[in-house]
């Protein structure tokens, strides 16, 4: 299944290149940027641009991977469905067709005529990417595509994408937000188990080539199954990046509870509690090292946000547990699982990771952070 891999890899940069384009391309730009409300919305102009551009980027990778893995058709899903709907009561199936012009032909309805960008977005989505070279090609991997489901965050940290901050990043320190926040990330899972087996992860937005030709990104990949644990990013050495000393490092969403930022206190220095933006990017900061873990209390993260770098986590020997579930029961048991839907949900609630969660690296950093918050949140 190394050829599953190359292919999540190709097809997350064709996703990346998709997203830069969408910033460079003044037309794209301006779409994307543009909050139409009130009177200035458009009735046959499609919901908003920037979900456009979510739900294309999800179709082109649920094309390509179906065109090479047939068995893995129907399988594939993702944060948006591609049937729009505009004011008129009008709807439109978005798909990648065979051709780049009946593609750009099909944009155009839902962008309301506008040929230009329809164009423009056509073309990147039909542009094969530059080679990706991984040390994967010649992997053995002990999976078949009938085995295996996926799932896709076409562009995490939607907010930080469309806001646009440029930062420059320094090597092993956390950056709260900005482009960088952005991640494309897909992630496999068994269908059987639900357990989380191949991720790829695309950082769009890494840094900006001093040559001045844009943005150049990042990825990452990880294979966890059957007893092999292959990850791109190598363990961080204990102790690096988040700090020196025993403390704790943790980062949290900056909408966190205060009675779980208060338990964390009493094992943490305040400067080891940070926050960052991107429930993918604050993943990335664990498996990075840049945090030892990360906090969740609340259901606000989906099986398309942690599946694939939950994988890059359990191939470091670390994983992502619900919270609820540990604080109830223990560790053992309560890895977050792919397959099966929330009972009594509708809508994306089906698939939230609705008992929060802890993304971690080491299993005594679990244990140590699970005594302050048991009976404290
Ligand atoms: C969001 C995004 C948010 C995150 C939320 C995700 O996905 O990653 O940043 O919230 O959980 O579902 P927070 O930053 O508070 O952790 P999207 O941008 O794809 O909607
Ligand atoms: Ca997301």
């Amino acid at each position: 299944m190394a050829d599953l891999l190359k292919c999540l890899l190709r097809v997350a940069e064709k996703a990346a290149n998709v997203a830069r384009v969408c910033r460079q391309e003044a037309p794209l730009f301006q779409l994307l940027v543009q909050e139409k409300t009130g009177a200035d919305k458009n009735k046959k102009f499609v919901q908003d641009f920037k979900t456009l551009a979510d739900v294309i980027i999800q179709e082109m990778i649920r094309h390509d991977v179906g065109a090479q893995f047939p068995e893995m058709v129907g399988f594939i899903h993702g944060e948006e469905s591609n049937k729009f709907e505009n004011g008129l009561g009008e709807s439109v199936v978005v798909t990648v067709c065979p051709s780049e012009a009946d593609t750009a032909s099909l944009l155009s309805t839902v962008l309301d005529g506008d040929s230009t960008a329809a164009s423009l977005l056509a073309r990147a989505i039909h542009q094969d990417p530059a080679s990706i070279c991984t040390d994967a090609d010649h992997l053995s991997i002990p999976l078949q595509p009938s085995q295996l489901g996926i799932w896709i965050d076409p562009i995490d940290a939607t907010s930080q994408y469309i806001e646009g901050k440029e930062e420059e990043l320094q090597q092993g320190v956390l950056c709260p937000s900005g482009l960088h926040c952005a991640l494309v990330l897909i992630g496999v899972y068994l269908r059987g188990s639900g357990e989380p087996v191949m991720g790829v992860i695309n950082q769009p937005f890494n840094h900006k080539s001093p040559d001045s030709s844009g943005w150049r990104g990042q990825h990452f990949w990880g294979v966890s199954c059957d007893g092999l644990a292959l990850c791109s990013v190598s363990p961080p050495k204990p102790g690096s990046g988040s700090g020196s000393g025993s403390d704790l490092s943790v980062v949290l969403s900056s909408s966190e509870k205060p009675s779980v930022k208060k338990a964390l206190s009493s094992i943490c220095h305040p400067d080891k509690l940070m926050y960052a933006s991107g429930a993918g990017f604050k993943i990335l900061c664990v498996i990075q090292g840049l945090a030892d873990v990360y906090v969740l209390s609340e259901g606000s993260t989906f099986k398309w946000d942690s599946c694939a770098p939950h994988v890059l986590l359990k191939a470091l020997g670390g994983g992502v547990v619900d919270l609820n579930k540990t604080l109830e029961s223990g560790v053992n048991q309560a890895e977050l699982t792919y397959h099966q839907p929330n009972t009594g949900h509708a809508g994306a609630d089906r698939w939230a990771n609705s008992g929060g969660l802890i993304a971690y690296r080491d299993r005594d950093q679990l244990s140590k952070l699970l005594t302050v918050l048991k009976g404290n949140i």
